[in-house]
């Protein structure tokens, strides 16, 4: 089931105990046609010819490295999620920030030594190909685990929808979706399955860690008949805290401990119930409970439990780092506002500070290394990859606060952040937190949850140079722009960040200029480089918008009603996008 590991080499030196693998993945990248929720069959991307990829499996102080064969039609590239990739930013993998992405046809080497344990994940961040199945658990063992258990489960939560990625996005980030209302999943999936089996012995003790690799979608996460207590989040052990049930956001990670202690006589239901919450419309035909099975005895009958009335409280705040951090005042401060509304390109966009994110022409790392001592100054960076520069070792504090009606996780790259304060509303920094704030040992993790309304003060040391973004890990707000992007330490990041030649061979292949600023030129001059829809003049409402934006469509299209929100007419909202494509397309003809 596991991938081919190429070679599995242990470098031990005689004098020392030092544990350093150089454990190498092979990851041909294909589409695949399956199944998994065996209501659909559609084409995805596996690896090595199997949906799900395979997880990858690795011990701390190990080298691992992933040999890319790109075999699909499109560029990739690969993130492995929540490592902190110390000296090592060229190997991060978002497309156009730390790399060019890896054209068709082409290989590329991912060499990442192994600083952390854990559980993280790895996934394409290439627009949304991991909505496509680009996604896989990545376990990090620690040499000496903090805590002792018998056995070990992955849990991969992901949903799953019918239609390919580019497809859906198309319409989400079009103007006739004026609302911003997400494609809704069609499944849940546990390890890529509708029906995955955990077996239990009596008397062991689990860990299972639990991934959330969604899109969209929020699960609550309860076992019947077994108590949880969560030993890890995000790779970072804290203090045993029982629980009945959490939740796990886009992008988190938990690891629980379980004791097989139920009746062995009976099988019990795994329960990832996705929170509709998060869905603009619920479809009827929807399984939002998502299980699978612990399984003492295939032959055994399942417990029959009640429902659940109410997902328990949980607050991944209070979870206690077994190490402690300290925590010191910040040198820089960032305050971004999260917030959706429609463009003046007419589609709705997510902004932070009224910016929405687009691809500098250059990848962000490349104007870094390339613009000598003007690599400190934002502007080279262009103002649509929202950059910003902080430098080495300073503290560096961002509050987000969250505009928006709907909860958003937001993921830093490059490090875990410490959470050191949280409010309602917008916070203004000069003014101290009340409520919660923690600067003794708050929680770190680099996927915080902001529920709507609210914000949240995270914290970190500026030690590891490169250019890091910060986003929404719903991909759909990704690609709506929700993101900025970190320039940490652009002074010395020359002397630290060492980069193959094999990264520019590929930009040259897909005729992407790998040095200058964001257009690709000498200095301050900008000229030509992508600029971003910006916020619509005046002061207009959000349905005022809804209602202009329905006008200019009726108007364009010469239609009497546009349903755009009722998605069980896809038809005609096809029809009406390659409609408006053929004239964008007629349009642009002519003014060529
Ligand atoms: C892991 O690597 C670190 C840094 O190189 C080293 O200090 C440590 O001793 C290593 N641990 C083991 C158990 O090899
Ligand atoms: C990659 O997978 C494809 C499809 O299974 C196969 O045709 C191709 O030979 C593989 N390439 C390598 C280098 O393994
Ligand atoms: C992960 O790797 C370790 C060390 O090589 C091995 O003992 C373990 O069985 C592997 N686990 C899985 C699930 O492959
Ligand atoms: C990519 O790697 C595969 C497997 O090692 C090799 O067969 C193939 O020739 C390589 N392709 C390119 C373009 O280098
Ligand atoms: C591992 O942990 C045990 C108990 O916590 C300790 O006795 C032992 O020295 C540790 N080993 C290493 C290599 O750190
Ligand atoms: C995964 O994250 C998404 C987005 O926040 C959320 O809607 C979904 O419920 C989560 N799934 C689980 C199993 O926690
Ligand atoms: C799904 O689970 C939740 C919580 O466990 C429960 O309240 C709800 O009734 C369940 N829904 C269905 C359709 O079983
Ligand atoms: C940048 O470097 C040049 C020489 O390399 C120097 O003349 C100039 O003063 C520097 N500018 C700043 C702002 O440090
Ligand atoms: C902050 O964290 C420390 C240690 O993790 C904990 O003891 C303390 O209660 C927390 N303080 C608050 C206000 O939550
Ligand atoms: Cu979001």
């Amino acid at each position: 089931m596991f991938a081919t590991i190429k070679s599995l080499a242990v470098l031990a030196l005689a004098s020392t105990i030092a544990h350093a693998a150089v454990v190498t993945y092979d990851w041909n990248i294909t589409y695949v046609t399956v199944n998994p929720d065996g209501l659909f069959e559609r084409r995805a991307i596996g690896v090595n010819g199997q949906y799900p990829p395979p997880p990858i499996n690795v011990t701390l102080n190990d080298t691992l490295i992933i040999n890319v064969i790109n075999q699909i039609d499109q560029p990739t590239s690969l993130h492995a999620h929540g490592l902190f990739q110390t000296g090592n930013a060229q190997m991060d993998g978002p497309s156009m920030v730390t790399q060019c992405p890896i054209p068709p046809g082409a290989n590329f080497t991912y060499r990442i030594p192994i600083e952390q344990h854990g559980t993280y994940w790895i996934h394409g961040h290439y627009q949304g190909q991991y909505v496509d199945g680009l996604r896989a658990p990545v376990v990090i063992h620690n040499i000496n685990e903090t805590y002792k258990y018998d056995e070990e489960y992955t849990v991969a939560l992901a949903d799953w929808y019918h239609k390919q990625h580019e497809e859906m996005v198309e319409w989400y980030l079009s103007i006739f979706n004026p609302s911003g209302a997400e494609p809704v999943p069609e499944s849940g999936l546990i390890n890529g399955q509708t029906n995955a089996k955990f077996n239990f012995v009596p008397g062991k003790v689990y860990r299972l860690r639990i991934i959330n690799m969604s899109a969209l979608a929020m699960f609550h996460f309860h076992l019947d008949g077994h108590e949880m207590e969560i030993i890890e989040v995000d790779g970072i052990d804290v203090e045993r805290t029982k629980v009945t049930s959490f939740p796990v956001t886009a992008a988190q990670r938990y690891s629980v401990l379980v004791t097989a202690s139920a009746d062995p006589s009976k099988n019990y239901v795994l329960h990832a119930d996705m929170d509709p919450s998060m869905f603009d419309v619920v479809p009827e035909e929807l399984q939002l409970n998502v299980t699978g099975t612990i399984v003492y005895n295939e032959a055994n009958s399942m417990a029959a439990f009640p429902v659940m009335e109410e997902w328990a409280e949980f607050d991944d705040a209070t979870l206690v780092p077994v190490i402690p951090e300290a925590t010191s005042n910040p040198d820089t401060t960032f305050v971004l506002t999260a917030a959706f509304s429609v463009l003046n390109d007419y589609s709705n966009k997510a902004t932070f500070n009224d910016i929405t994110y687009v691809m500098p022409k250059v990848p962000t790392l490349y104007t870094a290394l390339s613009m000598g001592n003007l690599s400190s100054d934002p502007t080279v960076y262009g103002k649509y990859a929202h950059p910003m520069v902080v430098k080495h070792n300073d503290w560096v504090e961002m509050v987000i606060n969250n505009d928006d009606p709907g909860n958003h996780p937001f993921h830093l790259h490059g490090h875990v952040f410490q959470v050191v304060g949280r409010g309602v509303g917008k916070h203004d920094p000069s003014t101290p937190y009340v409520g919660y704030v923690n600067t003794t040992n708050p929680l770190r993790r680099d996927t915080v949850l902001i529920p709507s309304g609210e914000n949240v003060a995270i914290r970190f040391k500026a030690n590891n140079p490169g250019v890091w973004l910060f986003h929404c890990h719903i991909e759909w707000h990704l690609q709506a722009g929700l993101a900025t992007t970190l320039i940490e330490a652009p002074e010395i990041m020359p002397s630290v960040l060492k980069i193959d030649q094999s990264h520019f061979d590929h930009c040259k292949a897909l005729g992407i200029p790998y040095t200058g600023n964001a257009a690709g030129k000498e200095g301050l001059d900008l000229e030509g480089a992508n600029l971003g829809p910006d916020p619509l003049p005046g002061t207009f409402t959000g349905k005022g918008i809804v209602a202009l934006v329905f006008t200019i469509i009726a108007a364009l299209l010469g239609l009497a009603t546009v349903i755009w929100y009722a998605r069980e007419d896809d038809a005609l909202i096809n029809a009406q996008i390659s409609k408006a494509k053929a004239q964008a397309q007629n349009n642009e003809g002519e003014a060529h």
